[in-house]
């Protein structure tokens, strides 16, 4: 295995002006492949995994059989998602996007495309880029993800925003549905939207400030296996964050809670 995979400087300048780039082929077919195994086996049962009867590790909802919703911090009950996570290829690259070292603390795992509306994940991870594995070829048949290239640039939306605060006075955006706010941020920075394609083993770096959606899919039901996991740096501190679990995962191997102030 490669211990050490440095982002190319093309690349660093792309996601510095474009809040995104891809790693070509970081995975093998076959590692992909071994992880869907481990995926459809879980949901069909021919796998037991103590917390994967819940679709989500941190509200503890149940899922049912037909439930190909996501997984949320599958890493924190499934030492395969760990091991994705934390895998050496992505240090590097995500220790240049951070400028610091990268600690873990969320991962997602999409069995379908997500159709999820237009945000920037910084909005619930201040200060994070996400690395969005293809564990399969993704296009438009199945979901491509839609970015605004340069968004992350522009304006970011915090909650704060859309709230009044202790004393009545009310955010900029106060009134505002939070995905309406930021198809109106999109249209205010007005350049264009596009897909991201990715085929299996690439990685795509998406810094948290970038306003994006995942795409239509042309063939309802097509499965589209991604892993998605946010990294914040490790010098961030206190915790910000008002839903994810406070456990952060360092590439070294340490796992530690965060102070809240
Ligand atoms: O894969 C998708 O459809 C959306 C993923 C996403 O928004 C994310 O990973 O932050
Ligand atoms: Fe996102």
């Amino acid at each position: 295995m490669v211990e050490r995979v440095e982002i190319a400087s093309a690349q660093k300048a792309q996601y510095e002006q474009d809040g995104y780039t891809i790693l070509k082929g970081l995975f093998d077919p076959d590692e992909c492949d071994r992880f869907i195994d481990h995926m459809m086996d879980l949901h069909d049962g021919r796998e037991k995994l103590d917390g994967f009867q819940f679709a989500d590790a941190m509200s503890f909802a149940l899922r049912n059989a037909d439930d190909w919703s996501r997984t949320r911090n599958q890493h924190l009950f499934d030492p395969m998602a760990m091991a994705w996570m934390l895998d050496p290829r992505l240090r590097q690259s995500l220790r240049t996007c951070l400028d610091d070292e990268p600690d873990a603390m969320s991962t997602m795992y999409f069995y379908k495309g997500s159709e999820q509306r237009r945000h920037q994940d910084a909005f619930h991870v201040p200060g994070c880029v996400s690395a969005w594995i293809a564990l399969q070829n993704v296009d438009e048949r199945n979901g491509s993800i839609h970015i605004q290239p340069g968004s992350h640039r522009g304006p970011i939306l915090d909650k704060e925003d859309l709230r009044e605060d202790a004393d009545g006075v009310r955010g900029p955006w106060y009134g505002w549905d939070g995905e309406d706010a930021f198809d109106a941020l999109f249209e205010r920075n007005g350049f264009p939207e596009i897909a991201v394609e990715a085929a299996k083993g690439d990685t795509v770096l998406i810094h948290g400030r970038l306003i994006h959606r995942g795409g239509p899919i042309l063939e309802p039901d097509s499965f589209r296996h991604v892993l998605a996991c946010h990294y914040i740096p490790y010098s961030l501190n206190p915790w910000l964050y008002e839903v994810a679990p406070r456990m952060r995962f360092s590439f070294d191997g340490a796992s530690r809670f965060t102070p809240t102030h």
